[in-house]
């Protein structure tokens, strides 16, 4: 128990206050969200989620003990017992809903992308910038990855010389209903596209689309697998492979070529076993993206948490509106270079200063 005794004449220390977490959103993302903060988030707790189906706003509240359901986004947003909002909607809603964060004063955690085109994430560095003040944290959960951070540092740390080529790996068992080319490149791709700012800090200047022929697992009309060649300000050339429909597993495997080494992340095998029956050696796969990085996305919400909680609003790893930005413009190049010969150019607005 805590021992609130304290000298005459001074008052108790008053206990620090939960930030109050308004969850837009409680779809898969949003749900696993809603479970991380309830249990394992410390200085947190779900007070309201909003999802389009109230059913599933519902279940979800039930699991958040002391939250309660609104039906809109901007009651969230507006709501007295919300200090910070987490965005976990399709990506199409996230400019505005950011947009009304921004405006109410409220700190915001929005999953990636932060929008479909870059004119649309530019509209949300403009009206961050002219608030006077960094409130806007993007969901890009890799750079808390273990793996990706020591990547990061053996690159920073010059371990492995010039970054030379950088090979991308992205494999999913499926995808939902309704996914196509541009959800490849902005929902998937733009993970990899974020990992170039994380680990080569520079611009891309180009990409070109490859659409080898699709697997008979693929969705009607999408071309899957595809392949991304990005170039980068200094010369880095990124491979990104994506294959979305492999029936198998989820794997995300990232590999540096250096002039002075090598250097790959997301070879994890965990338990390897020896089958009798079938005769097999191996490990598991984890299911999609939600086991494969818990602890990433774990440490991504408590370093926001703690960031909310210390007034810095942003916490130092996490990708920024402006990364949701130079995301969202890559993105588009790679849109562009579905239909196009060759690479596309990038084309950036300058950051406000
Ligand atoms: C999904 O939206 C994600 O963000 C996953 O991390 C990614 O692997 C998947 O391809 C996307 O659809």
């Amino acid at each position: 128990m805590t021992d609130t005794t304290t000298q005459a004449g001074t008052a108790p220390a008053a206990p620090p206050q939960d930030i109050r977490v308004g969850v837009i959103g409680v779809g898969r993302m949003g749900a696993d969200h809603v479970e991380r903060i309830s249990r394992r988030t410390k200085g947190a707790r779900v007070s309201v989620v909003s999802d389009y189906l109230r059913e599933t706003a519902e279940k979800v509240s039930a699991s958040a003990p002391g939250s309660r359901v609104v039906d809109t986004p901007e009651e969230i947003i507006a709501a007295d017992d919300v200090d910070a909002v987490l965005i976990a909607s399709p990506g199409q809603f996230h400019r505005d809903q950011v947009l009304a964060c921004i405006a109410a004063g409220k700190p915001v955690l929005c999953e990636k992308p932060l929008a479909m085109n870059p004119q649309d994430a530019y509209d949300v560095v403009r009206a961050e910038h002219e608030s006077g003040r960094s409130c806007v944290s993007l969901g890009f959960m890799r750079r808390f990855d273990t793996g990706y951070g020591e990547l990061k540092d053996a690159l920073d740390a010059g371990e492995l010389g010039t970054p030379l080529i950088l090979n991308c790996k992205h494999r999913n068992a499926d995808v939902l209903p309704g996914f196509t080319n541009v959800h490849m490149v902005y929902d998937s791709a733009v993970h990899e596209i974020d990992a170039i700012s994380f680990f080569l800090e520079e611009p891309v200047v180009s990409v070109q689309t490859i659409t080898p022929r699709s697997t008979e697992n693929a969705p009607e009309g999408l071309s899957d697998p595809m392949l991304l060649l990005l170039r980068t300000a200094s010369g880095t050339v990124v491979t990104d492979e994506l294959y979305v429909s492999t029936d198998s597993g989820y794997e995300v495997r990232t590999e540096l070529v250096g002039s002075k080494g090598v250097a790959t992340v997301g070879q994890e095998s965990g338990m390897v076993t020896t089958q009798q029956a079938g005769g097999r050696w191996g490990g598991a796969v984890p299911a999609d993206f939600r086991p494969r990085f818990v602890d990433a996305y774990d440490a991504e919400v408590q370093a926001w948490i703690a960031a909310v909680a210390d007034g810095s609003f942003v916490a130092p790893r996490s990708a920024t509106a402006w990364d949701g930005y130079v995301a969202a413009a890559v993105c588009e190049a790679a849109e562009r270079s579905l239909t196009a010969d060759g690479p596309v150019e990038v084309q950036l607005l300058e950051r406000p200063s």
